[in-house]
This record gives C-alpha cells, sequence and structure tokens, in this order.
C-alpha cells in the first residue's frame, strides 16, 4: 500500500492522508485528544470521533460537529480538520478556546461519509450518497441526511434509490447514520450542541426542515445564528442568511439537525459554508484558509454562547 500524501491543512486531503492525520494528531496531544471509533463505514473504513478538551475528573458538557455528511462538499471536512488544529494551537494563548476546552468537551467526527468521500477522490467528484447497495436496484446509496428518523422521508426527500436525495428503506438503515445517532443518543445527557457542516450557499440553518412549524426555541436559535453570521462576516465581509431550513434552503425530511433538535440538543445548526455558487462544490484550495478562518469565528461564537447558557 503506498504512503498517503503529505497532509496539509490548505488542501483537500484524501480519506488516507486524514486517517493518518487523525492517528497522528491524537498521539501528539494526548492531554487535550482523545479518539473513539463509534463503528465501520459500509465499506469498512473506521469512523473515529476525536474529542476535544482537558481532561477533567468530572463530566464535562460537550458539543458535537460532524464534517463530510455529503462526499463532495470537500470543504467540510477542511474545515473539521482545520478547527482541530486551531484548538489546539490556540488552547492556552486564546483565552476564549482555554475556556471552552477547560470546561468542555468538543466532540469531532472528521468525515461522516468516508466511503463516498473516497468515492469523489477515485472516481466520481459529484457523488454525495452513501456507497451502500439497495436490493431490487442497481443504484448505489442513500443521502445521509436524509436518512435520520425526523420526519423521515415525508418532504424534500425520495424514495427511489436512484435519487440523490435517497431516504434509504428506514431510518438508521445507512450504517453510519446509525453509528452517529447511537455516538448522540449515548452521550445524550452532555451533548448541548450539534453542528453539522455542509457547503454552499452561505447559509447558518437551524430546525425544522422537516416542517414549516417554528422550533419551540426559535427566537434564540434565530439571535444566535444571526449574531454567529454577524462574527463571521466581521473577518472577510462574506455575507450569511440564517433562519429555519425549510424557509431558507427547502423542506427536507430527515436531516441529522432536526433529528438531533427533537431528541434534545437544543442548539443544533447546518452550516453551509461558502460560496453561493460560481465554484459550487468545486470550491478552489486558495480559499479552504479564508473559509475556515471566518467560519471558526461563528463557530466559536456558538461555543461561547452554549458554554454560558
Ligand atoms: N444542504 C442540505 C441538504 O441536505 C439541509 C440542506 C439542511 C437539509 C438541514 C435538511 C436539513 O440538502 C446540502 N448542501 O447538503
Ligand atoms: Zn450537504
Amino acid at each position: 500500500k503506498p504512503s498517503p500524501r503529505a497532509h496539509s491543512y490548505t488542501k483537500y486531503n484524501t480519506w488516507d492522508t486524514v486517517q493518518s492525520w487523525i492517528a497522528s494528531i491524537s498521539s501528539s496531544n494526548p492531554n487535550l485528544i482523545s479518539k473513539q471509533v463509534i463503528g465501520s463505514t459500509y465499506e469498512g473504513r473506521p469512523m473515529t470521533v476525536l474529542k476535544l478538551g482537558k481532561t477533567s475528573s468530572s463530566t464535562k458538557p460537550a458539543i458535537f460537529m460532524d464534517c463530510g455528511i455529503h462526499a463532495r462538499e470537500w470543504i467540510s471536512p477542511a474545515f473539521c480538520q482545520w478547527f482541530v488544529k486551531e484548538a489546539l494551537s490556540t488552547y492556552g494563548s486564546d483565552s476564549q478556546m482555554t475556556s471552552l476546552l477547560n470546561q468542555m468537551d468538543v466532540f469531532v467526527l472528521p468525515v461522516f461519509n468516508i466511503d463516498g468521500y473516497d468515492f469523489t477522490h477515485k472516481s466520481n467528484r459529484m457523488w454525495r450518497k452513501t456507497r451502500s447497495r439497495n436490493s431490487g436496484s442497481s443504484c448505489i446509496g442513500a443521502d445521509p441526511n436524509r436518512n435520520w428518523n425526523a420526519g423521515w422521508c415525508t418532504t424534500g426527500a425520495s424514495s427511489n434509490p436512484c435519487s440523490d436525495t435517497f431516504c434509504g428503506y428506514s431510518p438508521e438503515s445507512e450504517i453510519e447514520v446509525k453509528n452517529v445517532a447511537d455516538f448522540i443518543r449515548r452521550n445524550k445527557s452532555v451533548l448541548k450542541a450539534y453542528l453539522t457542516i455542509h457547503s454552499y450557499s452561505q447559509l447558518l440553518l437551524f430546525p425544522y426542515s422537516y416542517t414549516f412549524e417554528l422550533a419551540a426555541h426559535h427566537s434564540e436559535l434565530l439571535k444566535v445564528a444571526k449574531e454567529a453570521s454577524a462574527a463571521l462576516r466581521s473577518l472577510y465581509g462574506t455575507s450569511y442568511t440564517s433562519g429555519p431550513g425549510a424557509a431558507t434552503i427547502y423542506p427536507a425530511a430527515g436531516g441529522s439537525d432536526d433529528w438531533a433538535y427533537d431528541l434534545g440538543v437544543k442548539y443544533s445548526y447546518t452550516f453551509e459554508l461558502r460560496d453561493t455558487g460560481r465554484y459550487g462544490f468545486l470550491l478552489p484550495e486558495s480559499q479552504i484558509k479564508p473559509t475556515c478562518e471566518e467560519t471558526m469565528l461563528a463557530v466559536k461564537y456558538i461555543a461561547a454562547y452554549v458554554q454560558k447558557n
């Protein structure tokens, strides 16, 4: 097996490179990172969650963040890697990051849909779904953001396995979704926020997407989203729109943020990173650094808000 190309925070790394990075960054920072495998993908790749946080004798409240639910949204895994790097390099110097990691744990899943991500590097750059086989169809995969048990397959999703928004044969039929849902259920009592990173459109979305009804905490979720977007915009002027998914992007059932919210994780947000369509999923590598830098400000804003509430 050839050794993976060198990891870079300003490049789109392959899965093999991300996997070696996960191993090396966690072994080099044992005081701030621990890792746990939460299961395997359909094709057998290990799904590893990194827990960032200063080790403490008591259980800490926590934030969960995943990247790469959709295979082709390459800026998303790049952001999770950036976030881990920034957390490690600013702990002890940045007062906000220091306080965050002293008081809370941040669980990061760097690539959710690993099989799909690998496929976009090797075969089809525009692949979105998982890579599971569908019985009775030659079409592959289900949409891992239509497969959660939240109004499952009632709107903005397809029951056709050939569709890019195929909801799967049942909620959590996709093993990757099942693994993450199990992890979130297991850690439900400590989880205060759920963040999921997608691209593109420059949106900061929150529940609901499966209905036009407003979430019980709508005004607070909107206020926090607007303030996080303002923090993001302060760096390079990138403008984001905030709002509930159904009214802001489109109605879509079976999404992870709606599921986490209905489970009881109040601060549940979907980021749609740069751009607004000029490059779309093919965002140039030259935009990784500015995109990640500005997104850090929004994520840190939400984390600080959650920490004090
Ligand atoms: N957008 C999301 C999608 O899965 C979304 C929008 C967010 C839908 C939250 C449902 C819930 O279609 C992208 N770009 O994937
Ligand atoms: Zn997406």
